[in-house]
């Protein structure tokens, strides 16, 4: 079985995929916050995204690493900068310094959280971040062509939708993925023999979907859950529009106007 170290170990995208990659992998568990439940198969193992030795000591040893570390919303432009800018570059560099070559990136819609709820985009159009959130994990999609290119790393970037146990309200019911989707989606990342460097969106099998997603569906990619099953129960709890455009048009809903979360 081989090792997979998960950064970020302590959020909530781990705790939900954990139990579908232990099936898998034996995870090696990786915050600088306590990793809660750790299991007899996982070990853990303290690392700050600011300390490259430490990442270093994480990253040792083993076949592959998920990075779900960083900040996860919209913040301040410092917080942001030192997790998913700084954080994110001493990851990739840590990982090329102890020869792993395989990272999936957690990626975010936000990237794209400017482009209008009614047009279906693909990988192929130009970045419109809607935060300073969504834009820094610009940065780490293109540091992973970097370091692919570059050094030889291989890399899958994830844009994820939202990864709950099921879709909360009607912009999930287009951009929700369930967490076994998203773990077999790490596993195309970790595994598929020709990845270079690939963009590919975290979704689920949704109906209402604003993403062509053929490049995942190309990679083997075949998601068993459906937002459309919770429809009823999303579009009956929706209170309607914000009335703020930007938040009711856009792709990235709160995140077009929020200035922290
Ligand atoms: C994200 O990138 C966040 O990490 C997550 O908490 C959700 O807010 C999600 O986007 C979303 O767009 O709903």
């Amino acid at each position: 079985m081989k090792t997979l170290l998960v950064t970020g170990a302590a959020g909530s995208v781990a705790r939900q995929a954990r139990p579908w990659l232990r099936e898998h992998y034996r995870l090696r568990l990786s915050d600088r916050e306590p990793v809660p439940d750790v299991t007899a198969e996982e070990t853990s193992i303290a690392a700050d995204l600011g300390d490259i030795d430490a990442l270093r000591t994480a990253i040792r040893g083993v076949d592959g690493i998920l990075h779900l570390g960083g900040f996860s919303v919209e913040s301040t432009w410092e917080v942001i900068h030192d997790a998913n800018i700084v954080g994110c570059r001493n990851l990739f560099e840590a990982a090329r310094l102890e020869g792993v070559a395989r990272i999936v990136f957690a990626s975010t819609n936000h990237v794209v959280g400017y482009y209008p709820r009614d047009e279906t985009i693909g990988i192929d159009v130009p970045v419109r971040p809607d935060s300073r959130y969504g834009l820094s994990k610009a940065f780490g999609e293109a540091l992973g062509a970097y370091y692919a290119y570059r050094y030889g790393a291989e890399v899958m970037s994830i844009r994820i939708g939202n990864i709950t146990p099921e879709p909360r309200n009607v912009r999930a019911l287009a951009i929700w993925q369930s967490p076994r989707d998203f773990a077999q989606l790490v596993r195309i990342g970790l595994e598929h023999p020709d990845i270079r460097h690939e963009i590919v969106y975290g979704a689920s099998d949704n109906a209402r979907a604003w993403w062509d997603n053929s490049r995942a569906h190309a990679l083997g990619y075949r998601p068993q859950d459906r937002s459309e099953d919770y429809a009823g129960k999303c579009l009956a709890a929706d209170p309607g529009p914000t009335g703020d455009p930007r938040i009711d048009l856009n792709q990235g809903g709160v995140f077009c106007v929020a200035e922290s979360f």
